[in-house]
């Protein structure tokens, strides 16, 4: 899921407007034109066939051999014999490969050698202040279905570019970079490609490494790489002069990539190592306190690699010193260098994220953390991702950035047993070359459907939105729980093969059903996708008129013993219907009740992006299996204040979770309503010798009911029973220090009420709106709240909870008081009171 992005694909044709540059028309270029057409005449047999380019385009491709003459031809390359494609002239001089194609487009020499992965490498010279010049490799050579990637410089305005054509269209992989002229125009053009990890390097400073979020912070992804192709040079408009254009491959002897690296300390504690995986530019490894000072040691492929580690600074450092780290946030680089005996060098660059913790006492005590409910230890969450049960596990992915800001996405992790203790593990998956990961979910594939598993228990399976010049779907595997993910080198759907075509296509919800796997796709408009494997997806059918992030479709038995399936809308609203095949289709479609309106699953504003968790097959309409179905909601909500909280509220995180709850449906009329009911295993949280309980009791005006409670956090059971003229009857909760939040119900307006207006630290005007929504009177005239207050949050619960509410609240530490309040005549209440205990291991009392 991703906020308030406006997608941009740029793409712009690689033919220049003919005649635009024509005053520049140089004679020594007529020249070379000339020549070259009196060599083409002779070595027309030697030339490499483009059939569709010499189709398309006018200029017939000319060979170059060697010449005899050493001395009047000096090119010092191993890209071997060229073909031309374009206008421009080529022409091999004592001093290199000289190349106009000034005032004449764009024009490409291909080299008929072909690689994977290798350091690919030219010296050029610009002759005049236009134009362009490019390196071009794993090329198809197809002029007219391109495919390949160009690494750019343009010398009218020293901008580099790195992008790709894909199928025939340009896609940017990176923003524009500018970089430091040289006095003579003279730069040096090099890649270092090694399956999807491309580092582009002008005169030894690095312009692009694919997923190096360091480099470049916004998303700038593909569909798969191109794995392979030809090596070639692109000129466009200028006269350049290549020089030394080498390529070299990435072989057993030749490897700059780590197989890992590891950081220790002498002086603290190094928490768990997130996977390495070689091809992938950054981890985060977490440290304590006490770890002032960390050493870093790599493991190298090739014995020969040159490690250098720099400091934000630039201060380098070698394997195994002591480096300072300060607290929070230190980006150190790991470049590894491999040079051949004949001076071929090849450098990547990986950037550990070496997070230093403030004292252990800080945590899970501040102002505004909640304490029942789950947060992160510190950085930024949003939504839940890959909720699964598994051995007896649950499991709690999250969108996560090391900032207080949302930003490049990867998946942290937190693993539970009950649903209330969390224990937070390695970020589990990174931003790569295909982009950003973006929310998804996670199957566990216990009958190897995917064929991906060596063990017979088979695994997880996670989906994940990458984003990044469009959304696609992704699959990763893993075979210990969780932990340690291979991601798939395929995209299993992309936004392009949709048959809505919106490049909004993420959040893919995956469940199973009649013995086939579904997944709900959205972002965007909502499509149904199924499958028998996991990998090849066919599209079921499509919602154009239902837009959601993060949906989620799973059935329930209703109280009425059938069984439906609610579709939910990122947790804000819900549609109840059936799922079934029309015209051979497997089709969603909402109740009669649901068709134009949807129920709202949360009158408060912070509660988002809901997810429930797979636990286990949902069987077939014959056989139903169906588990308990349990939500959990990102507390918070994409209003202007979610980016600011953090720095207003001057802590370390910013992401906590709603309570976890079950799903059921309960028939009222003709309408099923979706009841959200906190989990059972609450209860276990209850101090019950501090249980304080009223049955029966008349709450008058100026009761003084509450007057000994005080409490942060604790849970209310009431039933009021108003009187006819009764106006409004409800609690305070968090009262002191003129701040007061304020839950009650509305008789006269019928409805109920979170007025938080008053409750503490404001981050936004939208704290001053008073969350209301629509609700009559218990049949038997009664009205049923159960709430739970925390730190920094209420719920509350309410018509059998069939209607819910969160909000953020931000009071004083000590704004600890509670009462209840009636306006207008008295009411008989029940109301029972449970402080409840935290989940936090270090928490003070
Ligand atoms: C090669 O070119 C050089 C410089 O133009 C010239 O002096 C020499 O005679 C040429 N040699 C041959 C074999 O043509
Ligand atoms: C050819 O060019 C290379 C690179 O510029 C240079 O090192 C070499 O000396 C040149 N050789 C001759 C014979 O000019
Ligand atoms: C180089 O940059 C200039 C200025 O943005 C632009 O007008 C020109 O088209 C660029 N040239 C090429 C060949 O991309
Ligand atoms: C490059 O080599 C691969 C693998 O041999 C081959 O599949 C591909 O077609 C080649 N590409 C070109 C443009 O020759
Ligand atoms: C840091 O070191 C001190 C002194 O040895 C120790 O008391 C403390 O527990 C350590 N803190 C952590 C977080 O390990
Ligand atoms: C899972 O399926 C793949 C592909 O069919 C197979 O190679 C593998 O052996 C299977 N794993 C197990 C444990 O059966
Ligand atoms: C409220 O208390 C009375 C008296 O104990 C009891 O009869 C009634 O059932 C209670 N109502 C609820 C909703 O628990
Ligand atoms: C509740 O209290 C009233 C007196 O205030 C009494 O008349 C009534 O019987 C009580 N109801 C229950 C269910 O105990
Ligand atoms: C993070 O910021 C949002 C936006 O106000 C807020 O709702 C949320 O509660 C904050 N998180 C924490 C843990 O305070």
């Amino acid at each position: 899921m991703k906020y308030n992005i406006i997608y941009k694909i740029l793409c712009f044709s690689l033919i220049a407007s003919a005649g635009a540059l024509d005053r520049l028309r140089d004679p020594e270029m007529e020249m070379n034109n000339a020549r070259d057409i009196i060599k083409r005449n002779y070595q027309v047999s030697k030339t490499i066939t483009i059939t569709k380019t010499v189709a398309k385009t006018k200029t017939t491709p000319i060979a170059v051999s060697s010449s005899k003459n050493k001395s009047l031809k000096n090119y010092s390359n191993n890209i071997g014999k060229l073909s031309y494609v374009g206008k421009g002239s080529w022409k091999i001089t004592k001093d290199g490969l000289l190349s106009n194609s000034i005032g004449k487009g764009d024009s490409y020499a291909f080299s008929i050698k072909n690689a994977s992965n290798f350091v690919y490498s030219t010296d050029l010279t610009f002759k005049i202040h236009e134009g362009s010049a490019s390196l071009i490799f794993r090329s198809n050579r197809d002029m007219n279905n391109k495919e390949c990637y160009i690494a750019e410089i343009n010398v009218s305005t020293h901008k580099c570019k790195f992008y790709r054509w894909q199928k025939n269209e340009v896609l940017q992989l990176i923003d524009e970079k500018e970089i430091e002229a040289t006095k003579n125009e003279k730069y040096n053009l090099k890649v270092v490609a090694y399956d999807s990890w491309i580092l582009f390097y002008i005169n030894e400073i690095l312009i692009a490494s694919t997923g190096d979020y360091v480099l470049q912070y916004d998303d700038k992804g593909q569909n798969t790489f191109i794995g392979d192709g030809v090596f070639g040079l692109l000129n466009k408009n200028t006269k350049v002069l290549f020089q030394n254009t080498y390529f070299k491959e990435i072989n057993n002897n030749f490897n700059p990539l780590l197989k890992d690296i590891k950081i220790t300390s002498s002086v603290g504690t190094v928490e768990d190592q997130s996977p390495f995986v070689s091809t992938e530019p950054i981890r985060i490894q977490y440290v304590d306190y006490n770890a002032s000072t960390i050493k870093i040691n790599t493991f190298k492929m090739n014995d020969n690699a040159i490690i250098e580690i720099i400091d934000k600074d630039g201060k380098i450092y070698k394997e195994g010193e002591d480096i300072p780290v300060e607290l929070g946030i230190n980006y150190i680089s790991v470049k590894s260098t491999i040079i051949s005996d004949d001076k071929k060098s090849a450098s990547v660059i990986y950037r550990m994220n070496v997070h230093r913790f403030k004292e252990d006492n800080i945590y899970y005590n501040e102002q505004y953390r909640d304490q029942y409910h789950f947060s992160l230890k510190e950085g930024w969450a949003n939504d839940p991702n890959g909720l699964v049960y598994y051995n007896g596990k649950y499991h709690l992915f999250f969108q996560f950035y090391d900032d207080l800001q949302w930003g490049p996405m990867h998946w942290a992790h937190a693993i539970s047993t009950d649903l209330l203790h969390w224990k937070e593990f390695p970020i589990a998956l990174y931003p790569d070359a295909n982009g950003a990961m973006f929310s998804g979910s996670i199957v566990a594939d216990i009958h190897n459907d995917s064929g991906l598993f060596k063990s017979d228990k088979g695994g997880l399976i996670a989906f994940i939105s990458v984003d990044g010049n469009g959304q696609r779907v992704k699959l990763a595997y893993s075979e210990d729980e969780g932990i340690t993910w291979t991601k798939l080198d395929k995209i299993i759907v992309d936004w392009t093969e949709d048959e809505l075509k919106s490049i909004d296509f993420r959040d893919p919800k995956v469940f199973h059903w009649e013995n086939k796997w579904f997944m709900v796709v959205a972002g965007g408009p909502l499509r149904l996708y199924s499958s028998d494997n996991l990998i090849d997806w066919e599209p079921e059918s499509n919602y154009p008129d239902i837009d959601t992030e993060c949906p989620d479709l799973y059935p329930i038995k209703a109280d009425d013993g059938k069984i439906k399936w609610v579709l939910s809308r990122g947790g804000r609203y819900y549609k109840v219907g059936d799922l079934r095949k029309v015209n051979g289709k497997w089709t969603y479609l909402p109740d009669d009740e649901y068709k134009t309106k949807d129920g709202l699953m949360n009158f408060g504003k912070d509660s988002y992006a809901a997810m429930t968790y797979y636990i286990q097959d949902f069987g077939t309409e014959a056989n139903p299996t169906l588990p308990d179905i349990i939500e959990l909601n990102w507390m918070n909500c994409w209003d202007d204040y979610a980016k600011i909280a953090a720095k207003k509220l001057e802590q370390d995180f910013n992401g906590t979770f709603n309570l976890n709850l079950k799903l059921d449906l309960k028939k009222e009329g003709d309408t099923y309503l979706l009841m959200q009911s906190p989990i059972k295993k609450y209860e276990e949280l209850r101090i019950t010798s501090e249980m304080k309980q009223w049955d029966n009791v008349t709450i008058t005006k100026n009761n003084d009911l509450l007057n000994d409670f005080k409490g942060e956090k604790y849970e209310i059971i009431a039933t009021f029973y108003p009187s006819k003229s009764t106006e409004k009857v409800g609690f305070r909760t968090r009262v002191g220090n003129d701040e007061e939040t304020l839950i009650y119900y509305d008789v006269i307006n019928e409805k109920i009420v979170i007025d938080r207006s008053k409750s503490g630290k404001m981050l936004s005007d939208i704290f001053k709106i008073v969350d209301s929504q629509a609700m009559k009177l218990n049949a038997d005239g009664s009205i049923d709240m159960h709430i739970f207050v925390d730190r920094a949050s209420v719920e509350v619960f309410a018509q059998d909870n069939t209607i819910i509410g969160a909000n953020v609240i931000y009071p004083s530490l000590n704004s600890l008081g509670t009462s209840v309040f009636v306006e207008g005549e008295e009411v008989k209440a029940n109301i029972t009171i449970y402080p409840l205990k935290g989940i936090w291991e270090n928490q003070e009392k």
